[in-house]
């Protein structure tokens, strides 16, 4: 047990045993005979959570007692995963519980497969949140991470006859053995209804909102273990329930029977996660979990100070930082200045200032189809209220810009919060901005773009707010725990505080040419690729070459990410091998996972496209001994976690400009596997840190991209001057992949011809066939490809949150460590 060293916890493997027959029989009510895993995962979660609460009110406490400043991490979603293997890690008991279930005749791999996912989030922007709180836990930083508690997380995929399906996700059926309901520490908030103004005692004009209805919101805490298992913070996921409140003289007046069908009802407002990342569908029930949530988390945290500090305001920004994860928490800022100004009675210019300098913005994009913006009038009927406050900060804002830019009228339409469209739109982006003490984008090239096209006024008008804080991942997840070979294999070597220090691994460099250690680095590898075939055959029934190259590309579907792209080369390369058998190339195997948003058509038709090609390669006797592909269901966090370590090339092939940055590319290159990608995001930063030798890099860069689209790019060009280019596209035109069922798959070549190819995949193509021949050609010479295997972990230390986390308390946060004894 390296890391923990926690006198008051017995962490001895006895002390384990009896605590898991202990929760066996009194927790769960069996007894050794009769338990199945799942009684087994429920009392080894019981066990662990023993000393997780031990640890958390020590936490609490200290905290508490120091008044400490917290960050609160305002995040639609928490993509938290699996907790058990987690937790136990971080306690440093995984090999303890191991043996003392091994002793009790149960293997621990098959107990921690009974615990479904906690996927309370789409994709990367919800993980990232999650492997923050893991950062700030582990570093013994005070901070509070705040969310929904959908009752439905992201849908569960399934694949019939190659499309997707979507499944509820029923992840609390059988109960959650981590959370803690706090029904001490309910909040109630408030919806639609409409304004008064009154006069004052002083004569001033006040604001009265009469709600609507009244929702209450439960807290479920998640306790947050850090590695080493001293600070244990808290996820703290509100959950709408009915209050019964219901203000009939509102209704009354608008007729109270349509308007009450107009009303979302209270209990739905947590029941799912919108399963959209990047189009903003501008629907009343998100914004009302938005509000819901920010509003919850408001109330706390001020509950919290006021303990602490009563009614004097004047330390509020001392003690409370707020992050807010892209703008879908940004009601925040608005409600701030309501409680502020309507309740608290500060004049506007105070409360401002407080409103300034709490909260701080992250922009996960630079999409304009995910830039949220929604309609005035919807935000009148919910929050009525904070539409008028809107307006008065903006009021405020452009007067600023009229003397920065007298007279410019184009400047104060560009700045201005609300967009006076047909349907004027309120942009979440703008408020964000301009409430904000601090905006940072998620990768060096991302925050460059975000200063440059996405907000320069702002940047001209606030020098120095906009700044960068590069993504990072949890190395104690995505190594530690999800590869234990090849963990052990970097301990034995360079000890055993890399998971804190992850600049350690660069003593691993030395290594990379070293003979024996690329021999053990690529058995490794050969173990995991074994591992990850096994459940391949098990998911799909489809047998791969382990001995291929196993190359993946893992992320949620999106014509940006340019899963086509990979799909349109896989063509070419069965095309070759159909024209020549001898054509030379390593077997490889290409492995697929990514959710589709449901309303996305061509996103699904990438999927089913994907798995119709499989079908054809997979059973073509011609190709089978070169090319497999295979597409596995229902990507997740823990199916991550079994992808990852096994992978030999990443796909990171976004059309330049638009992954912001991208995390899994930093997952996957920790663990050994090498990047094929385009500069875009964080693997210009990779290839930084790896050095050009060891990345395959190709494609147009963000200035070509630009020059290509500024000068008018067709598709059609390409087409016709690359006929392999040409084939594969006239091949989807075919029925071949879709027997009887010609046109099937024409949608995925209308989007790269007549739909203009909005994301440049052919413009890319060639460079991208090259760029895998360079790949193919480093493969064979093994030695060659182990040293750049062994380089790419050894060069990630860059990339742990652990870092991003000193970045965002350096820049931002302004936070304190709190070590708890
Ligand atoms: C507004 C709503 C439709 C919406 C919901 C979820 C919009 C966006 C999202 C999620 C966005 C997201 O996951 N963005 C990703 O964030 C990662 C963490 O910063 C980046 O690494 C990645 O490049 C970016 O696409």
């Amino acid at each position: 047990n390296p890391v923990s060293t926690i006198p008051e916890l017995d962490l001895s493997k006895k002390a384990f045993k009896e605590a898991v027959v202990r929760h066996l029989h009194s927790t769960l009510g069996t007894d050794e005979n009769k338990a199945n895993n799942h009684a087994w995962f429920k009392a080894a979660s019981a066990a662990i959570q023993e000393l997780v609460l031990n640890r958390l009110r020590k936490t609490q406490k200290s905290h508490y007692l120091n008044d400490t400043r917290a960050v609160h991490y305002f995040s639609a979603e928490f993509l938290m995963g699996r907790l058990l293997s987690n937790n136990m890690h971080n306690f440093g008991l995984f090999e303890t519980a191991q043996a003392a279930l091994q002793e009790l005749g149960v293997d621990l791999t098959d107990v921690l497969e009974e615990e479904p996912d906690m996927a309370l989030g789409n994709g990367g922007l919800g993980r990232l949140a999650a492997c923050y709180i893991d950062s700030l836990a582990t570093m013994d930083y005070p901070a509070i991470g705040y969310g929904i508690h959908y009752e439905y997380g992201l849908f569960r995929q399934e694949i019939k006859n190659g499309a997707q399906i979507e499944r509820p996700d029923n992840w609390r059926d059988y109960g959650n053995p981590w959370e803690i309901c706090r029904p001490e520490s309910i909040q109630e908030i408030s919806l639609y209804g409409y304004v008064e103004t009154k006069y004052g005692k002083k004569g001033q004009i006040q604001k009265e909102w009469h709600p609507g209805a009244i929702v209450k919101g439960l807290p479920w805490d998640i306790p947050v273990v850090g590695y080493g298992g001293k600070t244990v913070n808290v996820l703290r996921l509100w959950e709408s329930q009915a209050s019964g409140y219901f203000n009939w003289d509102v209704f009354n007046a608008g007729g109270y029977v349509d308007a009450e069908r107009e009303n979302v009802e209270a209990e739905t407002i947590s029941k799912v996660l919108y399963p959209n990342d990047e189009t903003e569908a501008g629907k009343e029930l998100r914004l009302i979990q938005q509000y819901f949530f920010s509003a919850c988390s408001l109330k706390d945290i001020i509950r919290r100070y006021k303990r602490a500090h009563g009614d004097d305001w004047s330390r509020f920004t001392d003690q409370v930082v707020i992050q807010l994860n892209d703008t879908h928490p940004a009601i925040a800022i608005p409600e701030l200045m309501r409680i502020l100004v309507d309740r608290a009675e500060l004049d506007w210019d105070s409360a401002w200032e407080i409103c300034q300098n709490t909260f701080a913005y992250t922009n996960h994009t630079l999409l304009p189809e995910a830039l949220e913006k929604w309609p005035a009038r919807m935000i009148e009927k919910v929050l009525p209220r904070h539409l008028e406050i809107i307006y008065e900060i903006n009021h405020r804002f452009l007067s600023e810009v009229e003397k920065k830019w007298p007279g410019d009228n184009l400047m104060k339409a560009k700045l201005s919060i609300i967009e006076e469209s047909n349907e004027k739109m309120v942009r979440m982006g703008n408020l964000s901005v301009i409430g904000a003490f601090a905006v940072n984008g998620v990768a060096e090239i991302h925050s460059r773009l975000v200063k440059q096209n996405l907000f320069p006024e702002f940047d001209a008008l606030y020098p120095g707010k906009l700044t960068n804080v590069t993504n990072g991942i949890t190395p104690r997840r995505w190594l530690k725990a999800c590869n234990p070979l090849l963990s052990d294999l970097i301990s034995k070597k360079i000890g055993n505080d890399w998971p804190l220090h992850l600049s350690k691994l660069d003593d691993l460099s030395t290594l990379a040419d070293n003979k024996t250690f690329q021999n053990a680095f690529m058995r490794v590898k050969q173990k995991n690729k074994d591992a990850l075939a096994k459940e391949i055959k098990q998911l799909t029934g489809i047998s791969v070459d382990t001995k291929a190259i196993f190359d993946i590309q893992i992320k949620r579907l999106h014509e940006y990410k340019r899963q086509h792209l990979n799909l349109l080369h896989i063509l070419a390369l069965y095309r070759r091998l159909l024209e020549n058998p001898d054509y030379e190339m390593h077997p490889r195997v290409f492995i697929f996972g990514a959710k589709a948003a449901p309303g996305y058509a061509l996103a699904k038709t990438i999927i089913y496209a994907i798995n119709k090609v499989a079908d054809k390669i997979n059973a073509d006797v011609r190709v089978n001994q070169k090319i497999k592909v295979v597409f596995l269901p229902n990507y997740r966090v823990s199916l991550a976690e079994k992808m990852i370590p096994a992978a030999d090339v990443s796909q990171q092939i976004s059309t330049a400009g638009k992954e912001a940055s991208g995390t899994g590319n930093m997952k996957l290159a920790l663990n050994g596997a090498l990047t094929i990608g385009t500069l875009d995001g964080a693997n210009i930063e990779i290839a930084e840190e790896v050095g050009d030798d060891n990345i395959f890099i190709f494609g147009n860069t963000v200035e070509q991209v630009e020059a290509l689209t500024a000068r008018g790019y067709n598709p059609y060009d390409y087409y016709y001057n690359n006929k392999e280019i040409k084939a594969v596209l006239d091949w989807l035109d075919s029925d071949y992949f879709t027997p009887g069922q010609p046109g099937e798959l024409s949608p995925l070549k209308q989007s790269m011809l007549d739909g203009g190819d909005p994301y440049l995949v052919l413009a890319d193509f060639e460079s991208y066939s090259e760029a895998n021949i360079r790949l193919d050609e480093a493969y064979k010479d093994k030695t060659r490809w182990a040293k750049m295997a062994i380089l790419n972990t050894a060069k990630m230390g860059k990339f742990t949150s652990d870092r991003s986390i000193e970045d965002y308390v350096s820049k931002i946060w302004k936070l304190e460590k709190c070590g708890i004894e």
